[in-house]
């Protein structure tokens, strides 16, 4: 096997730096440990760790290695261990940014082709969950592909009833619906994977990710563990991000379930998601319109006529707000929650002379 395998293609030959090539190897980054890495050159895995000047220079976490990125390497010990010096450019990032005081992004997957969101026929399936993701999904310029999983939970007019309701808000995302347990429709999962193309499985704790590569790679190598039965949520039980090659030459990168998907939307990604709303728009009276009660607001009307549904308005508003907080600066966001660090102080002095009169 050689790079060119692993997806190496012209768009990274061409943002290949030419010098840097006089003196490191390229090879791509399968797993990611806590301060260690598995980089693979073509021929092997190999154990890597990062060079002190790229530790020093970087700036952010978006500066250090994610899993399916092209690193220039180093190679000692006869190539059993690497040294990473620097990242080729990104195709692609799967990237969220994390809730907290401090703008901070917490890398998921690199120069991903298509992002595989899954979610399971039970509690797990949500729509506004998936307007989510895709928003996620979206500002990255990632093509994005539903899989419903367990579908052996549900009558087949159910199942149905459940994709056509997705195709309501989203007409053009495909959905395909299989089971881990009976295998049914894993022939179509199958097929959506293309040789030397690499794919993500997104989605939350126990939705079934771990147990559908396991069944992509015909073996039991990953780790699985059963939904808590009291609320259907998953334990967890994958802790890293790792790349697969599957038999066909399509790579599969599983990452952990995410216990919450706050704070990732950006304007293009919601424009995307929210196409219609967008559109609808141009509409409104005010340009400026915020469609939360103006006069002439289009959306609004769009709302009320039952031609957009209300949950999808309610978390389109929810995701703006979200969003216009993120894109705040640093101090600015610092200001506000000083406000309301102001503001809950001057309550507790308050309550607590009510208190004592
Ligand atoms: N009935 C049914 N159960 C399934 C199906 N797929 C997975 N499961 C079960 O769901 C549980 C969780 O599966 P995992 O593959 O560990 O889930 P995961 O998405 O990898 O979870 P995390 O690693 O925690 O993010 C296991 O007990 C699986 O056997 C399916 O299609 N049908
Ligand atoms: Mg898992
Ligand atoms: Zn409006």
């Amino acid at each position: 096997m050689n790079i060119d395998k692993l997806g190496f293609n012209k768009w990274f030959q061409d943002k290949t730096d030419s010098d840097k090539l006089a003196d490191y190897h390229i090879a791509r980054v399968i797993t990611v440990h806590k301060n260690s890495y598995i980089v693979n050159n073509g021929k092997s895995d190999l154990f890597a760790e990062v060079s002190g000047k790229l530790t020093f220079d970087a700036d952010s976490p978006l500066d250090y290695p994610a899993v399916g990125d092209w690193v220039y390497v180093q190679f000692f010990n006869d190539e059993s261990f690497a040294i990473i010096h620097g990242i080729v450019p990104r195709k692609s990032l799967l990237a969220r940014k994390t809730s907290g005081k401090k703008i901070a992004f917490q890398l998921i997957a690199a120069n991903i082709d298509t992002a595989i969101i899954i979610q399971s026929l039970d509690s797990n399936y949500n729509i506004r969950r998936l307007e989510r993701y895709l928003v996620m999904i979206n500002e990255n310029d990632i093509h994005p592909v539903v899989l419903l999983s367990k579908s052996d939970l549900l009558t087949p007019d159910e199942m149905d009833k459940k994709k056509s309701d997705i195709h309501q808000v989203m007409p053009s995302i495909q959905v395909v619906a299989f089971s881990n347990k009976n295998y049914s429709d894993l022939d179509r999962v199958k097929e959506l994977l293309i040789p030397g193309k690499t794919y993500c499985l997104l989605g939350s704790s126990g939705v079934g990710k771990t147990t559908l590569l396991n069944n992509l790679i015909n073996d039991d190598v990953f780790e699985t563990q059963t939904v808590r039965e009291k609320d259907g949520k998953g334990r967890h039980t994958t802790a890293r991000r790792q790349l697969i090659i599957i038999e066909n030459g399509a790579m599969v990168i599983d990452t952990p379930g995410m216990r919450e998907l706050g704070n990732i939307s950006v304007e293009s990604g919601l424009h995307g998601t929210f196409s219609e709303i967008a559109e609808l728009s141009d509409q409104c009276r005010y340009n400026d319109c915020t469609h939360t009660g103006e006069e002439g607001c289009a959306v609004l009307a769009a709302v009320q006529d039952g031609i957009i549904p209300g949950g999808r308005y309610q978390n389109y508003i929810k995701m703006n707000k979200e969003s216009a907080y993120n894109e705040m600066s640093y101090l600015e966001k610092r200001q506000k929650d000083k406000q309301f660090g102001k503001l809950i102080k001057s309550v507790m002095k308050y309550k607590k002379k009510k208190d004592v009169t």
